[in-house]
């Protein structure tokens, strides 16, 4: 149980308290090109941003702040400065643009903007009236951050808000219909480090957080800036962080704790891909080896011979883990993916699990303070083995802002995320499918995660995705989109020869196409309602 003070500021918690409790001198932002911010400079710099909101921009407790720009750490520092001053933070991607802006600010009534001045022009263009825009990151004496340098530095006094005051209100789009605000409290944002980080993670001082997701995704936001700061470490802000850009800069940054999604470890799995040099190719046995992972993981090399030595922790999340990736990380780089399954409405990660406790090909175990079980559309718990919708409850709950869709997702007292899961008789929950991602097939029910499992065990598919398409005759049938290694020679037959080997034969894809890439959200997740609509993906 969690037990917070009935008044409670997170940003005041995670900066000011972790600045007091460890050392202003500490790192808290690094950047790719070497610069650090120690918490006393964040303090200081995100006191000044907070004195120009109330003073000069007029903000006061409860408005609603939208935050958009590159993930840095003057975004990071305009947000805790938005929670000292008692706003509510309204984070939005890069690639949210003028529409859905227009949009998000009508629904979250948005009275100010703090925006990357190389990101303002979608929002000028959404023209939301009386919208008052700051940017920042120009030279201009307007600028945010000019202003608040041109202030003498004092100690901003924090707003006196209650834990459940809102202080987040975190969009998802989902993949069609109007997006939904989820509105999160100042308690909210303390819990997901105080459960997910403080139990399964792990978080220390010492760490180096990097990652992928942006900070307007509350993965990003909780993985880069609310479990760091929380633990008194430090975390590397990258404004280009794909899967090209992450492998050099844990090498050169000693990232200890990486946060991503399969596909980029798909993607670093394939630039690794080099073979080792000849005195390292043994893959000695390693004293740690998995507890009855199914399926089993096998040895894989000394940390020491890593090709990314100062990683400690790997946690994905955002889409399934298949077994095959998680298996293949393990075996190049000797680190257990720390799988997981959040969601905007919850903030972050709600079943998980680490180092021995992990068993590839499972999400894991309800993170200390969570619970879950697997019902049907009644709500009644199904037994175990059996496929249903997942139901979870914890300290976040779902709170949508003014949308009726608040009464699916919550049914008596349980969240119900959307997800098809199985609850395996040792308590362990196994990923099934989006619970509309299941495939009818001439009566058989088919999950497309795991065609796709068996897919990704060929050495050539790089990334697949498999839907069912309307069938006059069998209702659905199965098609696989597949992304190939480049320079891979598999055609559709081998690959389907390929599946009917490891799967029974009516799983087979009927029909395979081949793809570039496959169609993703702003937050990467695969939008497979675009690859079942006819015509091309
Ligand atoms: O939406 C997700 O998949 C997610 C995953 C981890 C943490 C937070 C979120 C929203």
């Amino acid at each position: 149980e969690l037990h917070y003070p009935d008044r409670l500021n997170c940003g005041t918690e995670l900066l000011d308290r972790s600045a007091e409790r460890y050392g202003t001198e500490r790192p808290a932002f690094r950047t790719a090109d070497g610069a650090v911010w120690t918490y006393g400079q964040l303090r200081e710099q995100v006191d000044r941003i907070a004195h120009v909101l109330t003073d000069e921009l007029g903000v006061v407790p409860g408005n609603r702040v939208l935050l958009r720009g590159a993930t840095t750490p003057r975004l990071a520092a305009c947000w805790l400065a938005v929670m000292k001053a008692g706003g509510v933070a309204v984070t939005v991607l890069a690639q949210q643009r003028t529409q859905e802006l227009a949009t998000i600010c009508e629904i979250a009534q948005v009275s100010h903007a703090l925006c990357d001045i190389r990101a303002v022009d979608d929002l000028t263009k959404a023209g939301v009236p009386g919208l008052r825009v700051t940017t920042y990151g120009s030279a201009g004496p307007d600028d945010l951050l000019a202003r608040a340098a041109a202030r003498p530095p004092a100690a901003y006094t924090t707003v006196d808000t209650a834990a459940d005051d809102v202080a987040l209100i975190a969009f998802t789009s989902g993949t069609t219909g109007r997006p939904k605000g989820c509105m999160h409290f100042h308690r909210d944002v303390l819990a997901i480090a105080d459960t997910f980080a403080r139990h399964v993670l792990k978080a220390r001082p010492d760490d180096v957080f990097a990652g992928s997701p942006p900070l307007g995704f509350t993965f990003g936001l909780g993985g880069l800036v609310v479990f760091p700061l929380r633990a008194g470490a430090s975390s590397l802000l990258l404004e280009q962080a794909g899967p090209k850009q992450l492998l050099p800069a844990i090498a050169e940054h000693g990232v200890t704790v990486l946060f991503t999604a399969p596909t980029a470890y798909r993607a670093m799995l394939d630039a690794l891909a080099e073979p080792p040099p000849d005195d390292q190719a043994e893959s000695p046995s390693q004293e740690a080896s998995p507890t009855t992972a199914s399926p089993t993981a096998t040895a894989a090399p000394l940390s020491a011979l890593s090709p990314l030595p100062s990683l400690r922790r790997c946690v994905s999340a955002g889409e399934n883990l298949p077994a095959a990736t998680w298996q293949a990380w393990y075996e190049r780089t000797g680190l257990r993916i720390i799988n997981g399954i959040g969601a905007t409405e919850l903030l972050h990660i709600f079943i998980s699990a680490a180092d021995e406790a992990i068993r590839p090909g499972t999400t894991g175990l309800p993170v200390p303070g969570w619970h879950a079980r697997v019902v049907d559309e009644a709500g009644v718990p199904v037994p175990d083995g059996e496929p249903g919708l997942l139901a979870v409850r914890g300290p976040v709950g779902c709170r949508y802002l003014a949308d009726p869709r608040q009464r699916e997702y919550v049914r008596h007292g349980w969240n119900v995320t959307g997800d098809t899961y199985v609850r395996d008789s040792d308590g362990y929950f196994r990923y099934v499918a989006r619970a509309d991602d299941m495939i009818i097939s001439a009566g058989f029910n088919i999950a497309g995660p795991e065609v796709e499992e068996a897919l990704l065990r060929h050495p050539d598919v790089v990334e697949t995705a498999v839907v069912g398409r309307p069938d006059e005759r069998r209702g659905q049938v199965v098609v696989a989109y597949v992304v190939l290694r480049a320079g891979a020679a598999a055609d559709a037959e081998r690959l389907r020869e390929f599946v009917k080997a490891e799967l029974v034969p009516y799983k087979c894809p009927r029909e395979v196409v081949f793809l570039e890439t496959l169609p993703r959200t702003a937050t990467g997740k695969l939008q497979r309602f675009r690859l079942r609509e006819p015509g091309p993906a």
